[in-house]
């Protein structure tokens, strides 16, 4: 996997210069939006799955996208509790659900539900990550927006009930390109014989199982089967992260 990686922050290229973006997004034609779409699929044991589409919208309308993301969405960054702490979230957020769907809560913070018919865009990106994904019913939407590598999400799982035991989560990047890390959970008896690297050194417990993804401009890269109960995720901070990644990660709450 390590073969894969790039420096974080490399850009993907250059881009047009930020223009006006009217309501209806890019204009292009939906073969120019959507690429053909090569797959990567890491099966990580288990009944946990991995499935990366790097170029999944064209570099030009995901750069519309980005513009039109960055300006619109009332992006907020809300003050959270983490291990019994408050603490300023470390990016930026929003999130956007069916209209039944308001009770989202995480790390103590209930956002506010946004309509999708506020955002048309969104409802575009939303109906190509359905195409993408036969089968699927996003009702909801958490978006992040990192502005610098010192912004981050640390390590979790989107373990909660409401989107019950396997659910499949599409997530896609505009922007800066970053890393995005998974890395086994513990097995009870590893719990609790500590987690720390040098519990694990001492007591010759192996490091946990850790797999990388460099997640391009226009990439998808959605986890499903048990990867949320046996699996957690991070995108880690990264001095060389110079500029804005705006990520979007389609659920379905049940
Ligand atoms: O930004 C990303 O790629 C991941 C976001 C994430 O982990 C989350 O919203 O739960």
């Amino acid at each position: 996997m390590a073969s894969r990686l790039r420096l974080a922050g490399e850009n993907p290229g250059p881009r047009r210069s930020p223009g006006s973006v009217d309501a209806a997004g890019p204009e292009e034609g939906e073969a120019e939006r959507w690429p053909e779409a090569r797959r990567e699929v890491t099966d990580l044991a288990g009944g946990s799955e991995v499935v990366h589409v790097p170029r999944f919208v064209a570099r030009e309308a995901a750069w519309e996208w980005f513009d039109y993301l960055d300006k619109r969405i009332p992006w907020t960054r809300p003050t959270i509790r983490v291990f019994g702490r408050s603490a300023v979230q470390p990016r930026d957020t929003c999130y956007v659900a069916d209209e039944e769907l308001t009770d989202l809560k995480y790390s103590g913070h209930q956002p506010h539900a946004h309509s999708w018919d506020e955002f048309p865009v969104l409802k575009d990106i939303l109906k190509a990550v359905h195409e993408a994904l036969p089968g699927s019913h996003f009702n909801s939407l958490l978006l992040n927006r990192y502005k610098t590598g010192s912004d981050y999400v640390s390590w979790h799982a989107d373990d909660e009930l409401l989107y019950g035991p396997t659910p499949e989560i599409a997530s896609v990047t505009f922007g800066c390109e970053r890393e995005f890390l998974l890395r086994k959970k513990p097995t009870k008896s590893q719990a609790s014989n500590g987690s720390g690297e040098v519990a694990r050194k001492r007591l010759k417990v192996s490091a946990p199982q850790l797999k990388s993804f460099l997640l391009k401009h226009g990439s998808l890269l959605v986890m499903r089967g048990y990867t949320q109960r046996d699996w957690q995720h991070s995108v880690p901070k990264r001095a060389k992260a110079s500029s804005p990644r705006i990520n979007l990660t389609f659920r379905r709450v049940l």
